[in-house]
């Protein structure tokens, strides 16, 4: 039986989820949540995730939202893609970057992601320019450190591609379109550029169009 996936594409955190699967070859069933149809709260869906949020997991009964949780399962499902690394400390390194994405990271991007692309879909008005404002300066001051971080290595923790990269990297799925202030990041341009060229992007990005858009 397929993995059944519940998610929203164009939003980021559906995007981690299709872009891991993609990325290390896990099948999965798309079962479409549509956002802008408030699929997320109905009954049968709070059944499955009761955060009312996108994404979720069902394979075989079990039942998995947060997706950064569902990264490192499909992880865990396929070993072989060195995506978590086996020696604790440098496992460690990459679950730390998760937990920074969810914490900081995440919160910074989801300021743009709301004022700039969320109002416009649901034609909420104009950004408003104080949370635009605080989204600059926590975009600046997480920023810096991942952008510190890439100017030492190719990836977010280390010379390999982890989950750490689809965790932070799924991020930037909308930073053109929520103009994520990143001008003077160099480091992060550089990353996010070998993203992009990675088959696994592509094929996610073309999954990104809103339904009817
Ligand atoms: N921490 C959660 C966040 C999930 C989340 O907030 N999803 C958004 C879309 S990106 C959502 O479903 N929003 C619908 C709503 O708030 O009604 C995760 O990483 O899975």
């Amino acid at each position: 039986m397929a993995l059944k996936l519940y998610a929203f594409p164009p939003s980021p955190r559906s995007f981690k989820v299709l872009w891991a699967a993609h990325h290390i070859g896990i099948d999965y069933e798309l079962h479409l949540v549509d956002l802008t149809k408030g699929d997320q709260r109905k009954p049968e869906y709070a059944a499955l995730n009761p955060n009312a949020r996108a994404p979720v997991i069902d394979d075989g009964g079990y039942l998995l939202w947060e997706s950064n949780a569902i990264v490192e399962y499909f992880a865990s499902l396929k070993p072989q893609s060195g995506i978590l690394p086996q020696d604790p400390r440098a496992r460690l390194n990459v679950t730390k970057w998760m937990y920074w994405e969810s914490a900081h990271w995440d919160s910074a991007c989801a300021i743009f992601a709301f004022q700039r692309v969320v109002k416009r879909l649901f034609a909420m008005g104009d950004p408003d320019p104080v949370e635009v404002e605080r989204g600059n300066q926590l975009f600046e001051r997480a920023g810096k450190v991942l952008d510190s971080e890439l100017q030492k290595h190719r990836y977010v923790a280390g010379n390999e591609f982890t989950a750490a990269d689809l965790s932070v990297g799924a991020d930037m799925c909308i930073a053109e379109m929520a103009q994520f202030p990143m001008p003077s990041f160099a480091g992060i341009r550089r990353w996010y550029d070998g993203l992009q060229s990675l088959s696994s992007w592509r094929k996610t990005v073309a999954m990104q169009r809103p339904p009817g858009g």
